[in-house]
């Protein structure tokens, strides 16, 4: 649990320090034992044990995987940019440090992501270039601007705090290398959460333009955040989607609607502490459900960002494919150096071998 000193510390804030996230971090895993279940994927699945690299599976399930963990890494590594943006302009020099860290965490995010794709028998090199010539996507949240400093506070908060309820159940994911590294992601991207609360908490505390502006920011991040969790569950955008075979091989354990729902629930009662209103006239209370009712989702926007149309999405790909290029020298040198290291190996065993 990460303190800060706005909030009790023991008051859960976001999916990863709720008794959800200990459940799944602490998933069983009995391949040790495996003679009971066999290396079966069906059987495997049936158990709810995990499928490693080293098992055999069905060509569709390797796919979905690969599709949806490089559309995950991709999220992490573009993700840095809008909040980088701020770096240079973060108002004191604790808040720069913070932002440093929180934006190099991401980066480790997309590497952690990255070589869990790589089990699967996908090269790194090819997962960027699909990413750089737009075959595999990234999230549309990223596609929009950050417009002032608010806007690291309300990422934080509501980026940060929508992606973690998605990613507590896949710390529970059928593909093993997946949920070891969203057990990791899920405590760090907690203190993600933290912060962005602790931004506008303090903002909120502050002058009233400093209020106006948190104000805005949550205006401006609170639908593209529902729209995270992706088409809904029912209706035509539901026709093409991936949820029901998601969840039939336990890549996906809630369906899109069930998380957004989850999310509201949650972050309702955390507006009403920082004195935000969110920007939905029909948000209210539903005492039969047990939940918050909310309005509907602007879907033709988010299959337009889709489509490339967004606010950011040029500048975010142009950004990214030149950060690619200009590191290549870093690339080729890293790739020098591991392979004078082989030779010298290779040529220490021969010494060896030899005496
Ligand atoms: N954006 O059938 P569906 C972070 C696509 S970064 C773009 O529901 P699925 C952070 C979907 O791909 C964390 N596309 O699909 C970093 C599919 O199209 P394709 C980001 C979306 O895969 C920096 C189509 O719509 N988190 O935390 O079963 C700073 C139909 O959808 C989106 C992840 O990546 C979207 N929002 O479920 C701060 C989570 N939604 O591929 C923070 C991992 C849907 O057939 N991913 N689409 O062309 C997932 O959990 C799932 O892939 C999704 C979608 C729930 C997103």
């Amino acid at each position: 649990m990460y303190g800060n000193d706005v909030i009790d510390p023991n008051e859960p804030l976001n999916a990863a320090e709720t008794p959800d996230y200990d459940a799944a971090a602490e998933h069983d895993d009995q391949r040790d034992g495996r003679d009971a279940v066999g290396d079966d994927f069906d059987a495997l699945l049936a158990a709810d044990q995990r499928i490693e690299p080293r098992d055999a599976m069905p060509d569709d399930y390797r796919e979905t995987l690969i599709r949806q963990i490089a559309q995950h890494a991709h999220s992490e590594i573009i993700g840095m940019q809008p909040e980088g943006n701020w770096i240079t302009r973060a108002p004191s020099l604790r808040r720069k440090a913070i932002l440093i860290a929180k934006v190099q965490d991401e980066a480790g995010h997309g590497l952690y992501l990255y070589s869990a794709a790589e089990t699967l028998g996908i090269d790194r090199q090819e997962l960027l270039d699909r990413l750089h010539n737009g075959k595999q996507k990234y999230s549309s949240i990223f596609n929009y601007p950050t417009l002032t400093w608010a806007d690291c506070g309300a990422i934080g908060w509501l980026v940060d705090g929508a992606a973690i309820m998605n990613q507590v159940p896949l710390c529970r994911c059928s593909y093993g290398p997946y949920a070891r590294a969203m057990i990791r992601v899920c405590k760090e991207e907690s203190f993600h959460q933290r912060q962005g609360f602790e931004i506008l908490w303090n903002l909120m505390r502050g002058t009233e333009s400093q209020q106006a502006m948190a104000q805005d920011a949550a205006d401006r991040w609170w639908w593209p955040a529902l729209a995270m969790f992706g088409p809904p569950d029912t209706g035509e955008a539901a026709k093409g989607g991936h949820t029901e075979q998601s969840m039939a091989w336990g890549i996906k354990r809630f369906s899109n609607d069930d998380l957004r729902q989850k999310f509201v629930d949650m972050t309702v009662p955390q507006a009403e502490k920082l004195g935000l209103t969110l920007p939905d006239p029909d948000l209210r209370w539903n005492e039969e459900r047990g939940h918050w009712d909310f309005g509907e989702i602007d879907w033709d926007e988010f299959w337009q960002v889709l489509r490339g149309d967004g606010p950011c999405n040029a500048e975010r790909i142009e950004h990214r494919r030149r950060a690619h290029d200009e590191g290549a020298w870093v690339r080729e040198a890293a790739n020098a150096y591991a392979a004078k290291q082989a030779t010298r190996e290779r040529e220490q065993q021969q010494k060896e071998s030899a005496a």
